[in-house]
């Protein structure tokens, strides 16, 4: 037969999480300041994933599809690595 069964076309895209890592170097505001310019976080999200990750040692930042999420989490690293601070951004599947 040419039709068997119709094959779903559209997946649905796989969403990565950009996680931020702590560290005891990269002072908060400097944190709070790059999650706002490249997450778009306001100041008091910014601030609460901040200090989750200082006291559980990663904090989730954002979920979106893989290259948006490996290019926000090169640029967030590099810009921190710029001022000079360790501050590191991760990117992993979500489940
Ligand atoms: N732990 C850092 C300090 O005490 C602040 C910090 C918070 C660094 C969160 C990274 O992801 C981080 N200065």
């Amino acid at each position: 037969p040419l039709r068997t069964k119709p094959k779903p076309k559209l997946e649905k895209p796989k969403l990565y999480k950009v996680l931020l890592l702590n560290d005891d170097f990269t002072p908060r505001e400097v944190v709070v300041q790059i999650l706002k310019a490249e997450f778009r976080l306001t100041e008091d999200e910014a601030y609460h994933v901040m200090i989750t990750a200082h006291q559980k040692g990663l904090c989730v930042v954002a979920v979106y599809t893989k290259d948006v999420a490996e290019t926000k989490a090169t640029r967030a690293t590099d810009m921190a690595k710029d001022f000079g601070f360790p501050l590191m951004f991760e990117v992993e599947p979500e489940e």
